[in-house]
């Protein structure tokens, strides 16, 4: 139905021929100024940095969005093997900065601004950050549809097009304020509207089953209240190659027929309100980054997201192959950003069967053959589960399908394990027990033909550990896809100088292909060159003291260590090891024992989820002790420590090329991978880290003289745990005592008694699943090590220099690389520049 609505017959080819635009400073002035005077209508007399921003957007986006029409012709004239990522989450962040360098107009956008005496780096700054994502997995989806478009490699990316994203901090007397993000109130220049692919969303109603002329089962789902998903199509660039694919972000609206009932009665008013019902779909994103449990309106969010996207699939299918289904799973394939858009299983089973009218065993071929899934979490309390009861309520039809899925899956478990109940109950898809409920992560793994975790420790714990029954059953399913970062936002956008250093001494090329930084390793005893490196370090770190200074008001000594820990906080993340830490050299400096002293900033910064009342705890525990700390004079310049408010995709452009040292300190075990780690090391910060996630391949890349190891292993951990006894720890260690009883006493709240109780007996249980106290004595005397390290400027030169180098092995290209030649199967197409 609604393909059709905008049928013409125009002679639309007279119309659709343009020629190319101008790539030069002088053609980009041009129509820089001719969208500010004629389609903004602005002139002189306007004050506002937004529409200058805006008219420069639009004509970076005609770039955009030539090359753009000709990627979708090569396509459709290849009729390649598509892949599609399923997210409901992209962090996107800022475009304009990144559509420049992807261009290659990066320059010729500077002169021109320049000749008209425009400020670009006000402009870029003044555009909102896209958040549409948590944090970790959110921005992964990001770099990876920008490496797949770098690699010329057809993939689309399907999400969501929240209203509100994720919250923007504040604080107020040390404790987080949430504020709505509405990021979209000035518009959104780099997005199209495309109304002619929307698609209807059924929810509620009930089944109805009768025989088809065939004698088949048929199961129509009727009496349903329908939602309308329209597609907001954004342009992403491929770094100079003329590839520009598309993040398809789906809004939910109200269909005409929503809300009739109340309009027939004569209720116009609350029709119209009815509205809102389905408008309420993809109103905010959740900004949990575990999860938050049985909300019937994220449950929407997600069936919305997995259903319009099959459809969209499904639809393109059946417009050049009719019927003909068999080729579907050679053609096709679907990567699930963790088990959110699970729900994508059950669905395309649904479309296949009750829709374009496949028997159970070819649509379920067809599933499992095209379906691919990525865990991001081994904490077994943030994998998904949703009531079943809820589940019939909103879903009717897909519950009976995993019911179905389910019973096929339970036989298979029998035949392989006869008798064995106790391992029915642990694999099935329904969890027993009081209320029955549907285990998202069996699903996804049931119906995919991959099942990844996202660095090589996580891999190998998902197989030993929460899904050790299924690796038994089905071990070829599983394997590993170590994380990465796009380099292109993350080193060549975020840090120019030190990106032209490395051009200049070991060549172009390296960007496309990261694993050339290990040329740098050659200049490690080069004077001249080590000099340089340190310079643009120094320069990257004024930098960041500027946006103290504009940001916070505060003044940091640019000589001191910067010593940065920005991420979600979490109690795993272990935030609270870094503020023991921060408490101890406070200890020291007030007890004088300062021999040897190394000056330090220490910057934490990250979101706590809204109702996660231990994490707004410490960052309140964060704020008072910096309170403490930065007005006592006789601290002065040797600590500081800072909260840096609303951390988000843009502000880790502006920290991490300053940052000396990056704090990656989760229990060991607990953090899937880390992305953040990689930000860090690419732009020649050193690591103080624990042995998880991604951090242990770092500390592989770079040799364990250049990462700075402390801490428990993952077993020692999980062995620990039996007899866990931290006040004896606190005991046996002076300087641990010292730190606890400052924190006890109340010297970071002298006014407001008792606040951080909690804190200080989760510190202290037997039960903290976290063992912070366990490790404090190891992290001490790592710090110990960094202080040492960075007192020798020239050592600590060159150990940063053996951090970037080595960095290659972290770029998404080698990550996209490795899902697409072992899983996804795509070939590269070029397009005509
Ligand atoms: C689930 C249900 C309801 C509401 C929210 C959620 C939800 C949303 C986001 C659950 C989890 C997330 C995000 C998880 C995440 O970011 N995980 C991180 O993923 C990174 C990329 O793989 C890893 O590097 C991190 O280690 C991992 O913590």
């Amino acid at each position: 139905m609604p393909h059709r609505r905008f049928k013409t017959s125009q002679p639309i080819k007279t119309i659709s021929t343009l020629p190319d635009l101008g790539m030069d400073a002088k053609h980009i002035k041009a129509d820089l100024k001719s969208y500010y005077g004629h389609r903004l209508g602005m002139d002189e007399h306007c004050k506002s940095v937004h529409y200058v921003y805006e008219a420069l957007s639009l004509a970076v986006n005609d770039r955009l969005t030539e090359r753009w029409k000709k990627t979708y012709n090569a396509y459709r004239k290849e009729d390649c093997k598509r892949g599609y990522y399923l997210s409901m989450e992209f962090l996107m962040g800022r475009t304009l900065s990144n559509a420049m360098l992807n261009l290659g107009i990066t320059d010729a956008t500077s002169k021109a601004a320049y000749d008209l005496g425009l400020d670009l780096e006000e402009l870029i700054d003044s555009e909102p950050d896209a958040g549409l994502g948590n944090g970790g997995l959110g921005r992964l989806a990001a770099c990876f549809i920008d490496s797949c478009a770098t690699l010329q490699l057809p993939v689309t990316g399907y999400g969501l097009r929240y209203e509100y994203g994720m919250f923007s901090q504040m604080i107020v007397n040390g404790e987080q304020v949430e504020e709505p993000d509405h990021w979209l109130r000035n518009g959104n220049i780099w997005e199209i509207q495309r109304l002619e692919y929307t698609q209807c969303i059924k929810f509620g109603g009930h089944t109805e089953t009768h025989e088809d002329e065939h004698g088949h089962k048929r199961v129509v789902w009727v009496d349903t209240q329908d939602v309308l998903a329209v597609p907001f199509d954004t342009p992403i660039p491929g770094y100079q190659n003329g590839t520009v694919n598309t993040l398809r972000l789906w809004k939910a609206t109200a269909t005409e027929q929503f809300g009739l009932q109340e309009f027939n009665a004569g209720d116009y008013a609350e029709s119209v309100a009815a509205k809102n019902g389905a408008e309420n779909i993809t109103m905010v994103l959740y900004p949990n980054d575990a999860n938050e449990n049985g909300k019937a309106l994220r449950l929407r969010q997600q069936y919305l997201l997995a259903s319009a996207s099959l459809q969209d699939v499904l639809a393109l299918w059946v417009g050049r192959h009719g019927a003909d289904f068999s080729q579907f799973a050679e053609k096709n394939c679907f990567q699930l950003n963790d088990t959110h858009p699970s729900i994508a299983v059950a669905e395309l089973m649904r479309l296949l069967i009750d829709i374009h009218d496949l028997q159970w065993d070819e649509a379920w071929s067809i599933t499992q053959r095209t379906m691919a899934y990525t865990n991001h979490t081994l904490l077994p309390e943030a994998l998904e589960r949703w009531s079943v009861n809820l589940f019939k309520q909103l879903l009717p039809r897909l519950m009976e399908i995993i019911f179905e899925i389910n019973a096929h899956f339970l036989a298979e478990v029998s035949a392989h394990w006869p008798g064995d109940i106790d391992r029915l109950a642990r694999m099935s898809l329904i969890e027993e027990g009081g209320v029955q409920h549907v285990r998202m992560a069996y699903l996804a793994i049931v119906g995919s033909y991959s099942v990844n975790g996202v660095a090589e420790l996580h891999s190998k714990l998902l197989q030993q550990g929460l899904f050790h029954d299924f690796y038994e059953l089905w071990p070829h399913k599983f394997n590993n896809k170590t994380n990465g970062v796009t380099p292109r936002r993350w080193l060549a956008a975020c840090n120019p100088e030190l990106a032209t250093l490395i051009t200049e001494t070991i060549g172009e090329g390296w960007l496309t292909d990261l694993t050339l930084l290990k040329k740098l390793e050659a200049f490690i005893d080069d004077k001249a060159f080590c000099e340089r490196w340190f310079a643009v370090q120094q320069t990257a770190k004024q930098k960041l003291v500027d946006y103290n200074k504009q940001e916070l008001g505060v003044d940091l000594n640019v000589n001191a260590l910067f010593d940065v820990q920005v991420k979600r906080m979490h109690e795993y993340k272990r935030q609270l090891l870094n503020v023991l830490h921060v408490i101890h050299l406070y200890d020291r400096i007030k007890r004088g024992d300062i021999t040897n002293w190394t000056d330090r900033c220490v910057l934490i910064g990250g979101k706590a989820a809204p109702g996660y009342f231990m994490a707004k705890k410490i960052i309140k525990l964060i704020n008072n002790v910096a309170n403490v700390i930065n007005h006592d004079a006789d601290v002065g310049d040797k600590l500081k420590l800072i909260f840096l408010p609303n951390y988000r995709v843009s502000a880790m452009e502006k920290i991490c090329p300053g940052a000396d040292l990056s704090e990656q300190i989760s229990t060991a075990g607990k953090e899937a991978s880390g992305t953040g780690n990689m930000k860090f090391m690419m732009n020649g910060a050193l690591t103080i880290g624990t042995l998880d996630g991604a951090n242990i391949e770092i500390r592989e890349e770079v040799g364990d003289d250049n990462f700075f190891l402390f801490g428990l292993t993952e077993d020692q951990v999980e062995s620990l745990r039996h007899h866990y006894d931290p006040v004896s720890m606190i005991q046996q260690d002076e300087d641990l005592q010292r730190v606890m009883n400052l924190l006890e006493c109340g010297h970071f709240n002298q006014f407001e008694q008792g606040t951080f109780d909690g804190i200080i007996h989760s510190l202290k249980s037997p039960h903290d699943p976290w063992v912070t106290i366990a490790d404090f004595r190891s992290f001490v005397d790592a710090q110990k090590r960094v202080e040492a390290a960075y007192q020798d400027k020239d050592r600590w030169t060159k150990m940063s220099i053996i951090n970037t180098a080595n960095s290659g092995k972290f770029s998404t290209d080698r990550t996209i690389s490795e899902y697409n030649d072992e899983l996804w199967k795509l070939t590269p197409v070029f397009v005509k520049k």
